[in-house]
């Protein structure tokens, strides 16, 4: 397997290097434990380096045509589709997804890729009449400068290429760092953009924690941007960083999502949906469906159905054929999901399934967790308000869909929402009345499309990626008046001067 890998390295400047201090840190395999590589702990220095780079090639990269930066994009997206299975592997193997998952967030990097590549020709802006004879309005695009990308390892092949592609292609240079759990697969992005022809510097890499190369990016002021996916309790830090310097940002943070199941909706559609918006990944999605919400009447039936479903649930190595949910990323992450299994029993909850680790032989290898129902849950209690990043789902019962909605608001969150109905005018109310920046209706809460925008209200975060806004969020706007008359104008001191 490890023959797959790449040598982990920094990308600064076209030189692929260790880090100043020679220092690295281990990225394992969740399913295993297995060392995968050694990677370079990015320091200060580091950072600085790949910024001067940046800045040193930028009036280069900014001023070339942009259907010129296109064409190598389009070879990024021709490179990911041919290697998509090889991509898909790497991807399993250091962040554990089952691998058909990994493969649809390979193919989902790819189809984000060429879309962006298309806005090559396609950065419109507009023309303005004026208030004035012979001159003309119009309103251009410029890029912004040098972009900070910081990534989460959750989604760490398609969510760099929601970032990293726009950025390139309004002329922007990046510097791109990946969460330490999942540099190998950030490493092949990066390869994947040299051997597409992109010139050295226009895209850096640094790996290393949050706590050095990260406070490094936020500290320079040269960064012009810092896009950032992950919690929201880092995306407040990073928000007071960028106020420093009115630094532009997006920050896409947790969610706590709500599915609402009405009486009218259909269980065989409903109860697989809902499972796999609520455990695949292993719950580790910011739209994970967490807090499920149930009106009365359907409630048992949909309970008996749902548990019945998380516990059939293929847990395991996500190599493994028909498997469905890997592990979690991290011991760490497996002793948190524990701790709130018991905070949950202690605040009331029935657990009906899950709630425990493995003790089999292949699976008492990895960090790898039961799908945990818990019902009766109020939405007061700490399980229904925190983000969990696990498989727990809280069931939550409602009186009615109006109950159901204001039970989905009452949340610090509002990324994604969902609800279950045949019934048009709950469908629309739920729409236009909770607040999420995504909405679903008779579909989970997870599995946006590239091409609309992705992205929370409250604490889930600030602006939207992908779809169209993405070429809004690495430009600025820049108003221009061209005077065609070359006449004098009547201003305001009349004729003197
Ligand atoms: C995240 O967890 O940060 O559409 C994003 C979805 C996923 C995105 C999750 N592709 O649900």
């Amino acid at each position: 397997m490890s023959q797959l890998l790449l040598k982990p390295e920094l990308v600064i400047g076209g030189e692929h290097r260790m880090s100043s201090d020679g220092s690295t840190f281990e990225v394992r395999n969740p399913a295993t434990k297995e060392l995968l590589a050694n990677v370079p702990k990015g320091t200060s220095d580091d950072v600085k380096a790949a910024i001067d780079f940046a800045q040193s090639v930028y009036s280069n990269w900014s001023e070339t045509p942009a259907p010129q930066r296109a064409e190598i994009l389009y070879r990024v997206g021709e490179i990911i589709r041919k290697e998509q299975n090889e991509l898909a592997e790497i991807l399993t193997l250091e962040e554990g997804k089952a691998f058909p998952e990994a493969l649809a967030e390979i193919v989902e990097g790819y189809d984000t890729v060429m879309y962006i590549a298309a806005d090559g020709r396609r950065m419109w802006s507009y023309v303005s009449p004026s208030e004035q004879k012979d001159k003309a309005c119009m309103v251009i695009r410029r890029p912004l400068g040098i972009v900070g990308v910081i990534t989460p390892w959750n989604f760490p092949f398609s969510i760099p290429l929601w970032k990293i592609p726009p950025a390139l292609i309004a002329g922007n240079t990046v510097v791109f760092k990946p969460a330490s759990n999942t540099p190998l697969i950030a490493m092949k992005i990066v390869e994947i953009f040299e051997r597409a022809g992109l010139p050295k510097g226009v895209l850096n890499f640094v790996t290393g924690p949050g706590s050095q190369v990260g406070e490094a990016m936020l500290n320079d002021k040269r960064l012009k941007m810092i896009s950032f996916t992950g919690e929201s309790i880092t995306g407040h830090k990073i928000a007071e960083a960028n106020a420093i310097f009115l630094r532009k940002q997006i920050l896409e943070l947790g969610g706590k999502n709500p599915i609402i199941v009405a009486n009218d909706a259909d269980l065989d559609v409903a109860v697989p949906a809902i499972l796999y918006a609520s455990y695949s990944n292993c719950g580790q999605k910011c739209t994970a469906g967490s807090r499920i919400i149930v009106e009365e009447k359907i409630h048992d039936k949909f309970v008996e159905r749902f548990v019945k479903g998380a516990d059939a649930l293929a847990v395991g190595n996500g190599m493994n054929p028909g498997v469905q949910i890997g592990p979690l990323i991290t011991e760490e992450a497996r002793a948190k999901i524990e701790k709130y299994v018991d905070i949950g029993k202690k605040e009331g909850a029935k657990m009906l399934c899950g709630g425990s680790r493995y003790d089999d032989n292949e699976r008492s290898k990895g960090h790898f967790f039961k799908p945990t129902v818990f019902v009766d849950a109020a939405n007061d209690m700490r399980i229904s308000q925190d983000e969990i990043f696990g498989p727990v789902a809280c069931v939550i019962k409602a009186r009615n869909v109006d109950e159901a909605i204001e039970i989905a608001n009452d949340t610090r969150y509002g990324l994604s929402s969902a609800i279950y109905t045949r019934d048009l005018k709950n469908a629309f109310k739920s729409l236009s009345k909770i607040e999420s920046g995504i909405g679903y209706v008779n579909q989970g809460t997870t599995g946006a499309e590239v091409h609309l925008p992705f992205g929370g209200v409250k604490d889930s975060g600030f602006g939207r990626e992908a779809g169209e806004i993405a070429i809004e969020n690495y430009t600025e706007k820049k108003a221009v008046f061209i005077d065609y008359s070359y006449e004098r104008r009547p201003w305001y001191f009349g004729e003197s001067g």
